[in-house]
């Protein structure tokens, strides 16, 4: 078996428990391989300008850790003006939020240069090299260009949008054409690998060769649709431990005479929270028997905090709980409990068993785990219903969900209350159906699936 090499922008420490499901799946492969993981350390030198960065090498677990320290202008550009200032709205359909700096696409290559540099010595020539992500999308070409030869495959953990959506980037023909120097291109959903195949026969006169493969530049790319999911028995097993336990204890007690309702989520506009609180506002306006019998617990936990358009989100966050508090709320009940911080790993299933619904609404998602951790959390005795955004990718596989249209308020507020009355009948089939589908693809399935399709993949003369 070819030894496994991940790169991503972070790299989890596979000793720390907090890692959470892709570093504990990638960790089992990495680690029955001898593998290693290449990434940003984390650290950004201050006062740096265009820095060499710093290489620091630990060994974890059977893993070779490698990560490289960025400078200070490196990490403005590629990270936070680049990545999640140009890719990361525009992949997720905000073009109005994208800053088109002309400066930072240049960082982001550099850097994508830097981690080819600081990787290659790393490699041996039968290595099997895995890549995570918008942050890296050049890293291959710059490999390639490094004369790189193995085997490379890409995941893109967000949505690839369609093409005219796409086209509104500066670089959007350099972006896919660095694509075509790995040899598969994964992606989350069916949607996204649609909008990638019409792009790429669009706008790069690629030819299809049928089986999802295509060429073009003078290479041949194979791409697929490889849904990620959770390590449900670990889930499982996670729900069941004290941690959780105590939490599912003390807030069934706390909240024994309510119905609750829960969304956990980055603090992210992609998430949809404004539009889920507008719709959490309109069920109790529309449906006042939810006064007093319900209440909306929302973990928004903290997120890019360096970046302006998360704080004007955080402050029409709290304006909107502030506003639904202040006009509904009575001496004895808040109907919103927003929370603005992070909470355990550990503690966080015993929340989502507790829950009898769960909204997750984002606007635009690549998958969405917090949905399937909600499933593999829930008794099945007594499940509570998932309320689950069309727009996710998790929603193609999720059917059993009730599915909404987040920008539909009253249409949500509608579905949130069908999703309150549900019979046990009705929650128990439903959760059922849907455990079995994260069974099917769970986290381990996605990654030998994936590199499955890597090893099947012809190669480039
Ligand atoms: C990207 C894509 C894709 C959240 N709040 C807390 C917390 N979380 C954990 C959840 C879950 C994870 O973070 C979030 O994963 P998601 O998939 O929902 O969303 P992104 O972070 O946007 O991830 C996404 C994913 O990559 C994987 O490919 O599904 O579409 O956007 O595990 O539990 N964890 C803790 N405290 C919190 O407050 N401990």
């Amino acid at each position: 078996m070819s030894r496994l090499v991940v790169v991503s922008n972070r790299v989890a420490d596979p000793r720390k428990g907090a890692a959470g499901g892709l570093a504990v799946a990638l960790g089992d492969s990495l680690a029955a391989t001898g593998g290693m993981w290449f990434g940003w350390s984390g650290t950004v030198v201050p006062g740096g300008a265009t820095g060499e960065g710093e290489v620091h090498v630990h060994q974890a677990a059977g893993v070779k850790l490698v990560t490289v320290d960025l400078s200070e202008d490196d990490h403005a550009g590629y990270y936070l003006g680049y990545s999640n200032g140009v890719l990361w709205p525009v992949f997720h359909y905000r073009l109005d939020l994208a800053r088109f700096d002309a400066g930072h696409i240049h960082t982001y290559r550099r850097v994508n240069q830097l981690f080819a540099r600081k990787l290659l010595p790393h490699i041996k020539s039968d290595d099997t090299i895995w890549v995570h992500d918008y942050h890296l999308i050049p890293l291959a070409a710059e490999l390639r260009a490094m004369g790189c030869k193995n085997r490379i495959g890409f995941f893109l953990h967000i949505p690839l949008p369609p093409r005219q959506v796409l086209a509104a980037i500066p670089q959007h023909e350099w972006l896919m054409r660095a694509l075509f120097a790995y040899d598969l291109i994964g992606f989350q959903a069916d949607a996204d690998l649609e909008n990638f195949s019409r792009y790429v026969q669009a706008e790069a006169s690629a030819e299809a060769l049928g089986g999802q493969r295509f060429r073009a530049f003078g290479r041949s790319v194979e791409a697929g649709a490889f849904p990620i999911g959770i390590d449900v028995d670990e889930f499982a097993a996670l729900t069941h431990a004290k941690d959780a336990d105590d939490m599912y204890e003390r807030i069934k007690t706390e909240y024994s005479r309510r119905k609750l309702l829960l969304g956990v989520e980055r603090l992210d506009y992609s998430k949809g929270l404004p539009q889920r609180l507008r719709a959490f506002k309109a069920l109790l306006k529309k449906y006042p028997e939810n006064l007093n019998s319900t209440v909306l617990i929302q973990i928004a936990s903290p997120s890019r905090e360096d970046m302006g358009t998360y704080n004007d989100l955080k402050q029409e966050l709290e304006s909107l709980c502030g506003a639904i508090n202040g006009d509904f709320g009575e001496l004895d009940w808040m109907p919103v409990r927003y929370i603005h911080r992070n909470v355990s790993r550990k503690r966080l299933p015993g929340l989502y068993r507790v829950a009898r619904v769960a909204l997750v609404t984002p606007l635009r998602d690549g998958m969405n785990l917090v949905a399937k951790e909600f499933i593999a959390a829930q008794d099945p005795a007594d499940p509570g219903v998932l309320v689950l955004s069309r727009f996710a990718g998790a929603a193609e596989r999720l059917k059993d969900a009730l599915l909404v249209n987040p920008y539909d308020t009253d249409g949500t507020a509608d579905t949130i209350q069908q999703a309150l009355q549900m019979p046990l009948a009705e929650r128990q089939m439903r959760h059922q159906r849907l455990l079995a589908q994260i069974r099917l693809q769970d986290v381990h399935w996605w990654r030998r699936s994936f590199l499955q399709a890597l090893a099947d993949a012809p190669v480039n003369a």
